[in-house]
Formats: structure tokens, C-alpha cells, sequence
């Protein structure tokens, strides 16, 4: 019986709703699927465990008879015949159509109708000819409109964000445990080196039983057996390559031991810093391959076992994944001067959340013990204000509530901050009055509106906020989303350079859709004297470990524990909220 985790089955069930959206059904039956979908989405048993048992299937909420029955037939058969019927009709391309923001449903299936056309090159070419105009409810300016969506859904569809790159190789990685002869399996390529977004996955493994043909082939089995793998592209000896439902590609490399190291540092990349590697190395006199570190003279190997060994016999110290991109570490190795990158086990606090005061999901109680268990000193509850009216956010007479009740509650071993995300309006005012602000502990004032103002008015907007002498930390500068917002335009030197004079810090918001600052502009913050948070933004307790990822972006800025903020212990830290650094 073929298998699935929830959220390939999910995966199904969405895509058959939106494609039974474009054909134009009943609106009832579609958000049937679409409620199973979500309730797969959030159910904590894997529901392979439950799939036999129909009546278990029909206990889950969201859950009737005839999603039981889909279900079933998804793990019977391995597809849903829905699914494949609606495919076969309109073709895979459908799906990528109806990812481009801006192209609803109703939209593609117009198109489709009028044009019998799926497949976003040539709904470009239609926009182009200028013949979409032409359809009812279309005009000019919806052309336009689709032709700049497609533009943006060509340069980011193929990506994926940091934490389902990581969370995907950790399910993998958790897949292939226990093999007999297995010393590890490990991420390497751009999820190792930190990059915001990351292409495919690129996992080694490497043991005895990587050594010889049978036990491979078993290694190789097993990888096969990965729930949903949507197809296998590659199959060799020691490589196997596939497409997970998710649409991310994952290539996996079975090595020797006695190679592992050359393959980590070979596949880690980035590929600049390969290619001035393998020039030092035929400078010194050997060569170096995804095998081994060898003689140029008698192609005897000298190093391979680990990247430590293969950098020290090239005369370097061991540079972190992170600062592989040949943009000078490589000098620095040379010369003993790699910085020490600041380390999670750095940050003594976490200072961006959110409670269900509005849009959190957990008591301040929760938060702080949470993030006691994770080891900080402190941290600061920060909701959001009230022209956020959706999140339910403070006005004034609550924000001073607020500040009160985070003052009584105590939770043992953590200093908890009263703060605010108070909002930056379209003028540039904050969102809450001085007084109020003044009482707060940690002030982030972020942008969450009116992002298309000219830049020179955001710019003004921005320069405003930092001028307020309540103001702590600017969050999440840029207000990109990454794969689907761009960040709004501003004179991000001006304001780096007026944050330095105010001592108002930038942030570092950890989310991974966020990640902002992105890496150039936290250097372009250091070299100007500014002073970086990193925070998680959380929602849940449970979102607090994405500091990893601000983490591994700190270390691609080559951020150390000076340039960091949150590295600091509790009073001091406070006196830099109030701008004393
Ligand atoms: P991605 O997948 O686009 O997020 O980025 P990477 O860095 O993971 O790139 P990928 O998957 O194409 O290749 C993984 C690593 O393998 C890459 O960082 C360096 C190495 N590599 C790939 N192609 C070449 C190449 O043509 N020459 C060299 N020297 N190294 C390569
Ligand atoms: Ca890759
Ligand atoms: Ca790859
Ligand atoms: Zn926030």
C-alpha cells in the first residue's frame, strides 16, 4: 500500500478543490474538500495510523462520508480518480496557473473557456497579443495587471522557504534512521549554508553501508519509500534524485566515509567558493574533487574524511557553511581572522511576540514559560496597536492595561518586558500617544500599511518613526514577504544612517516568509554603527525555535555576538531599548 503523510494528502484534496473551481462546481462540495484539507493539515496523528478505520476517519472534525472514502481511495489506489480526471481535462499546468496571485479561478476558467489555454507562457503571450482585454470583466489594466503577476510568479516559483527545506530534511533524515551501517545523513547545499530561500534539497548520506553495491541498493529502496515522492527523475549508483508532492526536488548522495568530507564541502557550495577552493588547491598542487583532496602529481588522495582536514591541508582555517559565497572568506581563513558568527546560544532573550491579547494564540504565561524552557532571560510581549483593527490591536486606555498585567505576571527565572508593535501610520505617527509609549519597556514600531506610498514618502514616513524618542527597534524593515511580496521602496541608507544617530535598532525578524533584514542590508547596518534584534515575531509558543533561521541569517551578514543586541543580559539590554548604547 502506497503511503502518505497528512499533508501530501491534503495537497490532494486542495488542488481537486481548486480544480473543481475552475470547472465551476458546486461551491458547497468544493469547501467540503477544502475543510478536510485544513483539518489533515492540523491533525497531530499521522492518518496512515487511522485510514483503515473509517469510523476513527469520520471522528476528525471536517471529516464526512465521502472524504472518509476519498481518503481511503488515496491511500488504496495511491491517487484520488477525481483528481486524476480533473488533471487529465486541464492539464498539470492548471496548478501552476492558479498559483499566480491576481489569476482567481474564475479568471483561468474564463481564459480556459475562451481559449482552451492552461499554462502561464501562454496565457503571457494572450496578455501580450492584448487579446484578454477582450474577455468580459477584463480591460487594459487587468492585463497589466497579470502580465507583472506572471513576471513575479516566473522569479520565484521553483523556490521554497527555509523551514520546509528544513523541516523536509529532517523528515527524511528521521525516514532513513535506523539503517544498519549508517553514520549520518545530512543537508548540504544552500539549506546548509542559510540561504533565505532555498531550490532543491541536496541530503548525503554516508556509512559502510554506502560501501557496496547491495546495501546501497537497499539505502536507495528505502529513500524511494519517502511519503510523497510525486515521481523519481534519477536513479544511479549512488545517487537518486526526486519530486516530492510539494513540488521540491531532493537530490541524495550516498558516499564513503572516506569521501564524505570532500562530497560536503563539493555540494555545500556555494559554487563561487568551489571554484576558488579547487584554484588554491592547483595552486598548492593538488586537485580537488567531490572524492577526495589528491596529488596533482600522482593523484594520491591526502585528505576527504572531513571539511576540516580538506581546508587545513589547503592552509585555511574551517570557514562556516554559512560564509561560503567567495565574498572574501576565503582570505580571512587564510589568515586565521574568520569572525566568531554569533550563535543561538548567544541571544539571551526574544523580544517580537504576540499574545492572544490579539493575534497570538497563547496566554503571556505560555510565552514566557516557553521561552524560559529555551533557555532565555528575558523576553517581551508585544502586540500589535489599534489601527491593526483585525488583530483586535491596543489603544491607548488597553496598551496601559497591558503594560499592568505584564508587570504582575511572573513566571520564575525570566524577565518579562512590557512592549508594543505599535504601528507606523502613512504620516509617520505611531499608532499610540508618548505618554503610553514612553511607559513601555521595548517599542517596535513596523510598517503593516499603505506600502505603495512613493518612496521618498516612505522614506520621510520611516525617518519619522525613528525620530520618536520612544521608539526601540524598526521592525521587520522592509516589509518583504519572501516568494510573495516585495519589499516597499525606501532610502534604506538614510535611514540606517538616522537609526545610528538615534541608537534605534533594526530588526532581524527570524520568520522565514520575513527574514528581514535580508543579509546585504544587515552589513550595510553594520557598517553604518546600527545595532540588530533578532526576534521570531511569534504567534505560539511553538513558533519560538524559527530564531534558528534569523540565526543563520545573522551569520551569513557575518554578524557576530557584538553587533546583536539580544546577546546581552537583562539590564543592559533594557537600557538599550531606551537608546543607551
Ligand atoms: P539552490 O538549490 O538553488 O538553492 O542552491 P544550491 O547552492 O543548493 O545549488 P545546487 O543544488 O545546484 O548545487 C548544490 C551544490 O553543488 C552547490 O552549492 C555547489 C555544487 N555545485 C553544483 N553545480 C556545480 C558546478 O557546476 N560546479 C561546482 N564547482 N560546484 C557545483
Ligand atoms: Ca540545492
Ligand atoms: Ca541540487
Ligand atoms: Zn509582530
Amino acid at each position: 500500500m502506497p503511503t502518505f503523510d497528512n499533508k501530501s494528502v491534503a495537497a490532494i484534496l486542495y488542488e481537486t478543490a481548486d480544480l473543481m473551481e475552475v470547472r465551476g462546481d458546486d461551491s458547497f462540495r468544493i469547501r467540503s474538500y477544502r475543510n478536510a484539507a485544513q483539518a489533515l493539515e492540523s491533525l497531530p496523528t499521522p492518518i496512515s495510523e487511522l485510514v483503515n478505520e473509517t469510523k476513527k476517519l469520520l471522528e476528525i472534525p471536517g471529516i464526512g462520508k465521502s472524504m472518509a472514502t476519498h481518503i481511503q481511495e488515496i491511500f488504496r489506489a495511491g491517487k484520488l480518480t477525481m483528481h486524476s480526471e480533473l488533471l487529465a481535462k486541464y492539464q498539470p499546468s492548471m496548478l501552476d496557473l492558479l498559483k499566480i496571485s491576481g489569476l482567481g479561478p474564475k479568471t483561468v476558467a474564463l481564459i480556459w473557456d475562451t481559449f482552451q489555454v492552461c499554462d502561464p507562457a501562454a496565457v503571457e503571450k494572450l496578455a501580450r497579443e492584448g487579446k484578454l482585454r477582450e474577455l468580459p470583466r477584463m480591460g487594459e489594466k487587468q492585463e497589466q495587471k497579470i502580465l507583472k503577476a506572471i513576471a513575479q510568479y516566473r522569479r520565484i516559483s521553483g523556490r521554497f522557504l527555509l523551514d520546509e527545506a528544513d523541516r523536509t530534511a529532517q523528515k527524511l533524515i528521521e525516514h532513513l534512521g535506523g539503517i544498519a551501517g549508517m553514520d549520518a545523513v545530512t543537508p548540504a547545499g544552500s539549506l546548509r549554508r542559510g540561504r533565505e530561500t532555498v531550490g532543491d534539497l541536496d541530503i548525503l548520506v554516508t556509512g559502510k553501508c554506502c560501501t557496496s553495491e547491495k546495501p546501497r541498493q537497499a539505502v536507495i529502496e528505502r529513500i524511494l519509500a519517502f511519503p510523497g515522492i510525486l515521481e523519481t527523475i534519477a536513479r544511479g549508483e549512488n545517487k537518486v534524485s526526486f519530486k516530492l508532492r510539494s513540488g521540491m526536488q531532493v537530490d541524495v548522495r550516498l558516499l564513503a566515509p572516506a569521501s564524505f568530507g570532500a562530497a560536503m564541502c563539493y555540494f555545500t557550495g556555494s559554487k563561487a567558493h568551489n571554484i576558488a577552493l579547487r584554484q588554491r588547491a592547483l595552486k598548492l598542487g593538488y586537485t580537488l574533487s567531490e572524492y577526495s583532496l589528491a596529488r596533482l602529481k600522482d593523484e594520491k588522495p591526502v585528505a576527504g574524511r572531513t571539511e576540516e582536514e580538506i581546508y587545513g591541508k589547503l592552509g585555511l582555517d574551517f570557514i562556516p557553511p554559512e560564509m561560503r559565497e567567495n565574498s572574501g572568506e576565503i582570505e580571512l581563513a587564510e589568515k586565521h581572522a574568520i569572525p566568531a558568527l554569533v550563535t543561538e546560544r548567544d541571544l539571551q532573550g526574544d523580544v517580537h511576540m504576540h499574545t492572544n491579547t490579539t493575534d497570538g494564540r497563547c496566554t503571556t504565561e505560555e510565552m514566557a514559560e516557553a521561552a524560559r524552557q529555551r533557555g532565555y532571560k528575558y523576553m517581551a510581549i508585544t502586540d500589535h496597536s489599534k489601527s491593526l483593527a483585525m488583530t483586535f490591536g491596543l489603544d491607548d486606555q488597553r496598551a496601559l492595561e497591558h503594560i499592568k498585567r505584564i508587570r504582575a505576571c511572573k513566571v520564575e527565572g525570566i524577565r518579562i518586558f512590557a512592549g508594543i508593535e505599535v504601528d507606523i501610520l502613512a504620516d509617520g505617527d505611531l499608532d499610540l500617544s508618548d505618554p503610553v509609549l514612553e511607559q513601555m519597556d521595548v517599542v517596535i514600531a513596523s510598517v503593516h500599511s499603505h506600502f505603495n506610498q512613493e518612496p521618498q514618502k516612505m522614506t520621510e514616513r520611516l525617518l519619522r518613526a525613528i525620530a520618536n524618542p520612544h521608539v526601540s527597534i524598526l521592525g521587520h524593515p522592509t516589509g518583504r514577504l519572501l516568494l510573495r511580496r516585495d519589499a516597499y521602496g525606501f532610502d534604506m541608507d538614510a535611514v540606517l544612517k538616522s537609526a545610528a544617530e538615534h541608537r534605534v535598532a533594526m530588526e532581524l525578524n527570524s520568520y522565514p516568509d520575513r527574514l528581514d533584514l535580508s543579509d546585504l542590508h544587515l552589513r550595510m547596518a553594520r557598517e553604518r554603527g546600527v545595532k540588530i534584534v533578532i526576534n521570531t515575531d511569534s504567534h505560539h509558543t511553538s513558533h519560538l525555535e524559527k530564531i534558528k533561521y534569523g540565526v543563520l541569517q545573522a551569520r551569513r551578514a557575518w554578524l557576530t555576538r557584538a553587533d546583536v543586541l539580544n546577546t546581552l543580559p537583562p539590564e543592559k539590554f533594557a537600557k538599550a531599548m531606551k537608546r543607551h548604547w
